[in-house]
């Protein structure tokens, strides 16, 4: 592929995901920010949509941009890589935060404790996303569990048993998000505890921890992806610190696009 024609040849269009997501709004970032995308929009629709253009374009060797981001399955499944970004529009590797509602401490100390504690990598977390192409989440969450007892262990140890008692946690509807919280959902049931799993939009994860509507939340994406909406509640939210260090975003093409840096993208 020569890079003379990329533009045209993808039509001028990133291939967006969810109107929601965090990456779409820094997505809107770069789009005002690089002079040479002058001309250029992105379309936004739902990440299955993304995925099935990025797997069509792949499989005919055609060029395509699309909004990407790690932990997820497409990169080991299709060699991609994620374009320079001089003007730092989707921010440096970020961590995923585990947060809770203020007052969680207080009234739940155990859940406090284990959401406190959790945390694995972004190996741990792609191997799971992998094994989930072929399986549901809760079975790959309920294998990951049984194959990792030491690890959750260290999170649960000392912390007392209860009888049911309900907890709410918010999550995003990415399956990164998916699987942390089915993972942590798991560790709390092994003290008894009565797990509710919600997916939102992220705005509303924050929305919802600052209102004191759920307990807690594996799903944000700091600094950079979901930091205003932390910004617009950080005074009634309780960051608990990273869960997982090393999360990416960014506009990523297939390795066979003989183009490196946003700023390729002519307009
Ligand atoms: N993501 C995956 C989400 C968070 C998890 C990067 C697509 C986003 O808000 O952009």
């Amino acid at each position: 592929e020569s890079s003379a024609n990329v533009g045209e040849a993808v039509d001028y269009t990133i291939v967006g995901i969810e109107p929601g997501a965090g990456v779409t709004a820094a997505t809107n970032t770069a789009l005002s920010e690089y002079d040479n995308l002058s001309g250029w929009e992105q379309k936004t629709s739902s990440t299955a949509a993304m995925l099935s253009e990025l797997r069509t374009a792949y499989s005919n060797e055609e060029p395509i941009v699309i909004v990407g981001w790690n932990p997820h399955f497409k990169f080991a499944q299709w060699d991609l890589k994620y374009l320079k970004d001089p003007k730092n529009a989707y921010g440096e590797a970020e961590e995923i935060r585990t947060m809770v509602r203020t007052g969680l401490e207080e009234d739940m100390p155990g859940v406090y404790t284990i959401l406190d504690r959790f945390k694995w990598t972004l190996e741990d977390s792609e191997s799971f996303l992998l094994e989930a192409q072929e399986k549901d989440i809760e079975t790959v969450a309920q294998e990951w569990v049984d194959n990792n007892q030491d690890k959750v262990d260290e999170w649960i140890n000392g912390v007392e048993s209860v009888d049911g008692k309900s907890v709410e946690l918010a999550l995003t509807p990415w399956d990164s998000e998916r699987a942390s919280s089915n993972v942590v959902k798991l560790a709390l049931e092994q003290k008894g505890y009565d797990v509710t799993l919600t997916p939102v939009d992220p705005s509303i994860v924050f929305e919802s921890l600052a209102n004191g509507d759920v307990d807690g939340s594996t799903a944000a994406w700091m600094p950079k992806t979901h930091g205003s909406f932390y910004e617009e509640h950080k005074e009634n939210i309780v960051d608990l610190g990273p869960n997982l260090e090393g999360a990416l975003t960014g506009l990523a093409v297939p390795t066979y696009m003989d183009i490196e840096s946003i700023e390729d993208l002519e307009p």
